[in-house]
């Protein structure tokens, strides 16, 4: 607007209280390894990898470098009828790190992206083996699977989804499985809760099997506060979909790249989906990029179920990037070279016992941790709900430490560099923290 003179009231901020920020504006100029730095001069510990994504820390040379060498080397270049080496290379590299026989890599920009791709693969799938009645979506309450209208129809968070109209026909959903009553402070899987799967038979007698194309779930369910599978229900699902022909899609957009521990949540537990999303973590968050990983055979029955021509009509301008395609083979170069997808195995028990350390703190209902993720839910303030997590966001970052706060729960997902005395040092000012929050 014309005479307007805050520098800060063009940038319409995504998933923020606007005019809060700009009344009390925080913001990072530069980051290295395990560090953010404010601009106020702060050092600041990342205790969520920015958002579940840079999971080999900030700023590795090895990355930066690559991307610096292809902006001057190939800017861009089409994927649509051409290509370029670094995007078949690159799709290999992914082909092999996935959970057995998903070997076919599409790529996309954001995990928004990933999940709606999915959907419209799976919708493409049953239509190629002669299922075309077969265009039900399913998601499960809680889930988060981005913002695209495809993703927000089965996600289930509420304020993600109210303004903005009906979403895809057709799309219905698991219940949650999170019970604080029976499986509160449980370590590992909780145990109570596979039978929450039954759900799906539910809806395949609700709708008919014949309707329905996919289903979609988080492995772990990350955003909506660190909801973790309860044992045998991730396998559970698996069954109901094989007995009825529906397809399995892992999003994977915060569990892949070695949150859990191996790749992928999918091949480290054992439970292998039809589909599988990803983003964040694949090129350590250094260039947007997403990918879907897809079952051979059933990319195969769309490509040999084509006429002749495009088998797919889809796909972005830029998919397979070459500058983000340089920054995925130098993640997952560098994720090779160091370990880091054993990282989470590693350190879990560590990690595990540190954040169950604050058992008994103030307000604290439940603690989950699985691989190098946390969740810790504190009970709601009496009429002023996520109140209490908002504010000790607010206490960590002005004392030097990044969380998130999702609701009442407070996540952590550090860079899977972290070690053992970063570990202490977030847990402690977490717990000196709790106690000053009202
Ligand atoms: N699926 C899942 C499972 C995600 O966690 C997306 C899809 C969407 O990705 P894009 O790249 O379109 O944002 C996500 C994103 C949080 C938080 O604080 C989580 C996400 C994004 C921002 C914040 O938990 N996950």
């Amino acid at each position: 607007m014309k005479g307007e003179n805050d520098p800060l009231a063009a940038f319409w901020m995504p998933f923020t209280a606007n005019r809060a920020f700009k009344a009390h504006p925080r913001q990072l100029v530069s980051a290295s390894g395990m560090h953010y730095r404010s601009a106020d001069g702060r050092t600041i510990l990342d205790g969520t990898a920015g958002l579940w994504c840079s999971n080999a820390g900030h700023c590795r040379p090895e990355i930066a470098e690559a991307i610096a060498k292809a902006a001057a080397s190939l800017d861009f270049a089409p994927t649509f009828q051409l290509g370029h080496p670094q995007a078949f290379e690159l799709a290999q590299r992914l082909a092999a790190l996935m959970p057995e026989g998903l070997d076919r890599i599409f790529f996309t920009n954001s995990g928004s992206e990933s999940v709606d791709t999915a959907l419209k693969i799976a919708l493409a799938i049953q239509r190629a083996r002669g299922q075309g009645t077969r265009t039900r979506l399913i998601g499960r309450e809680r889930g988060y699977h981005g913002v695209g209208f495809g993703g927000i129809s089965v996600g289930g968070i509420v304020s993600n989804r109210r303004t903005f109209g009906g979403g895809l026909p057709g799309a219905d959903h698991l219940r949650h499985t999170h019970d604080i009553a029976r499986n509160a402070f449980s370590r590992g899987f909780p145990p109570h809760g596979a039978e929450l799967a039954d759900d799906l038979q539910r809806l395949v007698d609700l709708h008919g099997a014949e309707t329905i194309a996919a289903v979609i779930v988080e492995p772990m369910a990350g955003s909506t506060g660190v909801l973790l599978p309860p044992a045998g229900y991730l396998q559970r699902l698996r069954e109901i979909c094989d007995r009825h022909g529906i397809l399995l899609i892992f999003d994977e957009v915060i569990t892949a790249f070695g949150r859990v521990g191996g790749a992928t949540a999918a091949g480290r537990w054992g439970v292998t989906p039809d589909i599988l999303t990803m983003a964040k973590g694949l090129t350590n968050a250094a260039v947007p990029m997403g990918a879907v990983a897809v079952k051979r055979e059933l990319h195969d029955a769309v490509i040999d179920s084509a006429p002749g021509g495009i088998e797919l009509f889809h796909g972005y301008t830029y998919s397979g990037h070459p500058l983000a395609c340089a920054a995925g083979l130098a993640a997952l170069d560098l994720y090779a070279r160091d370990g880091l997808f054993d990282r989470a195995d590693e350190l879990a028990g560590y990690w595990e016992d540190a954040a169950h350390g604050l058992k008994g703190r103030r307000h604290v209902i439940d603690i989950r941790t699985i691989g190098l993720v946390a969740g810790i839910e504190l009970e709601p303030r009496p009429g002023a709900p996520t109140a209490r997590a908002m504010e000790l966001f607010h206490a960590c970052f002005d004392n030097g430490l990044l969380v998130r706060a999702t609701g009442d729960i407070i996540a952590l997902s550090p860079p899977l560099i972290v070690e053992k005395a970063e570990i202490d040092a977030m847990f402690g000012t977490l717990g000196e923290l709790i106690e000053t929050i009202a």
